[in-house]
């Protein structure tokens, strides 16, 4: 449907729907009809755009975030009125705390009968309002161009979030004028560009200058801003040692001499260590979350805080800090670069860097390659054995791993060591069990060439496992790895730790992951030894259509380091040394 300025069409408010998206460069969407929404349903087959059919609309919004997060496009997802919107809400929600770009959009009942309770009439605007970024009711045809054209801006600028649009049956019925230049939305003004003589620039400037123990803490930002590039400049150029937060795995190579691997409550013994002996933090897009602070009273003590940040609203939300760059982070840093000199830096920061090698060097030993393998499968080796299979993948970016929530998540985030940007899709800020299967179907959408890994608990997979029959139905190659403890595992260590060991509803049943792969035309294999890992990735891999590999994990095994809730960053609970996974070099 393409438009004529001079003569701009009159289309349905469906066909003004799609041709919006279109125009958007929209060429995939995730749904699922319904009666409120059919009259959309109806003009799609007239549009170059895929609709995938979920089997639940909560996979629908998680297929578009996992779209969204391997893309860096907005992701899209479609649903009915009543429950169909309802049942997106886990997915709009964990978009948004994560500040993931997606446009949702709704049918709602016709604008006569709004607020009737007509047949499945919900205030889907009211609903999401907490956890979306904006909302929009729709109710004329004429408005709807303009307002999704306003949606995707939304979605996209500034600080990333989902965006939701509700249409009216009536709207979608009704005829307009279509006219997408018309329609754009007034252009989107984003902070003023901090200016290289700014106080705030030279304060950094000078901050920097003084430190001698300087730390960069790597978030999800930096993927967001685009600044892998300016993060490895700074980070080379002044010496300067990077941490990264969960979401910020990827932003930094793991593999650099001065990556040190993820903070927080299961980082690592000397990431939180340098945190609490640095003299100055440089937060890179990051919004110091409580998994990544601990106690914040005794937070970084000895450190002053540079904030890089697009949202001033997080800025002294968590932290205090002294000086505060409010703007994308790819032109702070370019407006930040040419100030700082090169070549003094070497000399100075030798010390620091010394100190957190020593620090690590007790620590980093607890690689579980060298342990005998004992016939116990662990998770940690899954994650590691999957690695070391990808290390050119993992190199050239071409692997994508989308982990659920729980303790294989960490082990993931642990032993996975990802070198390039977008190869993790991770639900950080809700943590939502059930996003692992979804979100690496909308990955693998949006990047096909991509060795797509959905890693998932045996809880969460149930969550949403019956999007398997998408998978097949759209014949969508995934590889699936369960971790399967017979536990809410991440559940039972806290039962462990904090519970007396009082397992209250933890253990859970689940069905013969591989027979369950079967009946939905998968192929699978259950691995039960260390020595079946690298040759079941092996055989995953050369299937070339949809694979499931059930790995029957040590059921009672726990994630370490831990930092207890309201802990200090430094105060870390260790393995135990009874527990045959080598975390320091005296458990040998
Ligand atoms: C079981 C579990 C355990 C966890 N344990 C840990 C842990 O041990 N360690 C850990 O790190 N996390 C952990 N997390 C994740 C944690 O809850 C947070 O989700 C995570 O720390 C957030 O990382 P972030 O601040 O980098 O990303 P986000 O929360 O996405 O924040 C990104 C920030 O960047 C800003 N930003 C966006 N775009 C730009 C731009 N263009 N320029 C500048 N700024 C921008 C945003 O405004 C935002 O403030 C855990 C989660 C779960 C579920
Ligand atoms: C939707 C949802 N419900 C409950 C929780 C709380 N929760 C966090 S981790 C976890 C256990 C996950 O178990 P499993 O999927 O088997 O993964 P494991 O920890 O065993 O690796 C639970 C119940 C959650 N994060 N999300
Ligand atoms: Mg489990």
């Amino acid at each position: 449907m393409a438009t004529n300025h001079q003569h701009p069409p009159t289309l349905t408010g469906s066909e003004i729907l799609w041709a919006t998206l279109v125009g958007e460069g929209v060429t995939d969407v995730f749904g699922y009809p319904g009666g409120a929404i059919l009259p959309a349903y109806d003009a799609l087959r007239k549009f170059p755009i895929r609709h995938v059919l979920v089997r639940h609309e909560q996979g629908a919004a998680h297929m578009a975030d996992g779209y969204a997060r391997a893309s860096g496009k907005v992701g899209v997802c479609i649903a009915t009125s009543g429950p169909g919107a309802t049942n997106l809400v886990t997915g709009i929600a964990t978009a948004m705390l994560d500040s993931i770009p997606m446009v949702c959009i709704t049918g709602q009942v016709s604008s006569k009968v709004l607020g009737t309770d007509a047949f499945q009439e919900i205030d889907i605007t009211g609903i999401t309002l907490p956890i979306t970024k904006h909302n929009y009711l729709v109710a004329r045809a004429e408005d709807i161009a303009p307002t999704l054209r306003q949606a995707f801006q939304v979605a996209k600028s500034g600080r990333p979030g989902p965006v939701l649009v509700d249409i009216t049956k009536d709207a979608q019925q009704a005829s307009a004028v279509f006219d997408f230049e018309d329609a754009e939305p007034m252009p989107h003004r984003p902070h003023p560009m901090l200016r290289a003589d700014s106080d705030s620039i030279r304060d950094a400037i000078a901050l920097l200058e003084k430190s001698e123990r300087p730390l960069i803490l790597a978030g999800h930002g930096i993927l967001q801003s685009n600044a892998m590039r300016q993060v490895l400049d700074f980070a080379e150029r002044m010496h300067i040692p990077v941490a990264t937060t969960l979401l910020g795995l990827g932003a930094f190579p793991a593999s650099h001499p001065l990556a040190l691997g993820m903070m927080g409550m299961h980082g690592e013994s000397w990431v939180n260590n340098a945190i609490q002996h640095a003299d100055l933090l440089l937060a890179f897009g990051m919004r110091f979350d409580d998994r990544v602070t601990g106690a914040l009273s005794s937070y970084a003590p000895h450190a002053k805080k540079i904030h890089i940040e697009i949202d001033p609203a997080e800025i002294n939300k968590n932290v205090r800090v002294d000086v505060a760059l409010i703007g994308d982070l790819r032109e702070v840093l370019e407006t930040l670069l040419p100030l700082v000199g090169a070549g003094q830096w070497e000399k100075k920061r030798a010390p620091w860097l010394k100190s957190i090698r020593d620090s690590k060097g007790s620590a980093a030993v607890r690689d579980i390659v060298n342990l005998p393998d004992d016939g116990h499968l662990y998770a940690a080796h899954v994650m590691h054995d999957l690695w070391r299979e990808s290390k050119d993948a993992n190199a050239a970016g071409n692997i994508i791993i989308s982990t659920d929530v729980g303790q294989h998540q960490m082990w993931e985030a642990q032993y996975f060591r990802h070198e390039r940007e977008r190869t993790l899709m991770t639900s950080g800020g809700l943590g939502t069990m059930g996003f692992a299967l979804p979100a690496g179907i909308g990955a693998k959408i949006a990047c096909p060439e991509k060795d797509v890994w959905v890693i998932a608990g045996d809880g969460g997979f149930q969550m949403t496992a019956a999007e398997l029959s998408t998978i097949v139905q759209e014949n969508i190659d995934v590889h699936i790895a369960v971790i399967n403890n017979g536990f809410l595992g991440m559940v039972r260590q806290w039962q462990e730790a904090f519970y007396e060991k009082n397992y209250a509803c933890s253990p859970i049943l689940s069905p013969d992951f591989v027979k369950l792969a079967a009946a939905h035309g998968i192929a699978g294999l259950t691995v039960t030894s260390r020595a079946q890992v690298i040759p079941a990735v092996r055989e995953a891999r050369a299937a070339k259509r949809p694979f499931l590999i059930d790995f029957r994990v040590e059921q009672e095994d726990s994630v370490y380091p831990m930092i207890a809730p309201g802990a200090a960053l430094d105060e870390m609970i260790r393995r135990p040394h009874h527990n045959p996974l080598i975390e320091l070099p005296e458990d040998k």
